[in-house]
């Protein structure tokens, strides 16, 4: 099996955690989007959408980060990934969740303009616009995200870790190159602090943390600042 991923990717670290943390083994291929290696042939036989991360078991192509640590989660008959039907559907729901409402303004408005040059919108009335609109909304959604959907839980499905804390809180990391402080959010900080404790996290997060620190102390707007 063959994992294309690069490591400061956002979508593709949740797998890599997911699978450093489950023992799961895969060949790294290493995609450098830095150079557009994603844009051209072959990484785009792969996926036209020319995205990582992209799984490849055998003649099997999966992309899509959420489907491919749901199709790993199976193979591996991990428990991360219940059979139950209630309790699968409401990992299936947090993913969404998080994939969707929560990523677009969390990461696409509010953290990517300001973190990455090519998010830059073309005029400054448009940029400081969508800043502003993701970080209304993302205000509301790390609230839902503390009170309603984690709680007093230990993870976000219950008091058992499972793919969607992996992922969701690689995604919610993303807010350190921001420098998001989320301590307004006692259970969200609690739950991210018991994932940032994981013993794969460091060497999963390396890059990620790297970058995060060459960007410290800059103007940046965050949720409540
Ligand atoms: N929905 C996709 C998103 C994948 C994605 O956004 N990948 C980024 C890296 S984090 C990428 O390949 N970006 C290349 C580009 O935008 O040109 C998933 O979850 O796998």
């Amino acid at each position: 099996m063959k994992l294309h991923f690069h490591p400061v990717s956002t979508a593709s670290r949740p797998v890599l955690l997911f699978c450093a943390e489950a023992g799961i083994k895969f060949d790294p291929v290493v995609v450098d989007i830095m150079v557009g290696e994603h844009m051209k042939d072959p990484f785009t036989k792969l996926n036209p959408s020319g995205m990582i991360p992209v799984l490849e078991d055998g003649d099997f192509i999966l992309s899509e980060s959420s489907a491919i640590m749901k199709y790993l989660a199976d193979k591996t008959d991990s428990p991360a990934y219940p059979k139950d039907l209630k309790k699968r559907a409401r990992v299936n729901e947090r993913m969404d969740w998080i994939n969707t409402q929560f990523y677009r303004d969390w990461a696409y408005n509010l953290i990517y303009p300001q973190a990455f040059p090519s998010h830059k919108r073309t005029s400054d009335a448009a940029h400081s616009g969508t800043i502003e609109w993701g970080k209304k909304n993302v205000e509301r959604w790390l609230a839902i995200l503390d009170n309603d959907i984690i709680g007093k839980n230990k993870y976000l499905c219950g008091d058992e870790i499972t793919i969607a804390d992996y992922f969701a809180s690689i995604i919610v990391a993303a807010g350190d190159l921001i420098g998001q402080d989320l301590s307004r959010f006692p259970n969200l900080a609690r739950w991210m602090g018991s994932m940032r404790a994981l013993s794969s996290w460091n060497v999963v997060n390396e890059v990620h943390n790297g970058f995060a620190a060459s960007l410290k102390g800059k103007p940046f707007v965050t949720a409540h600042s």
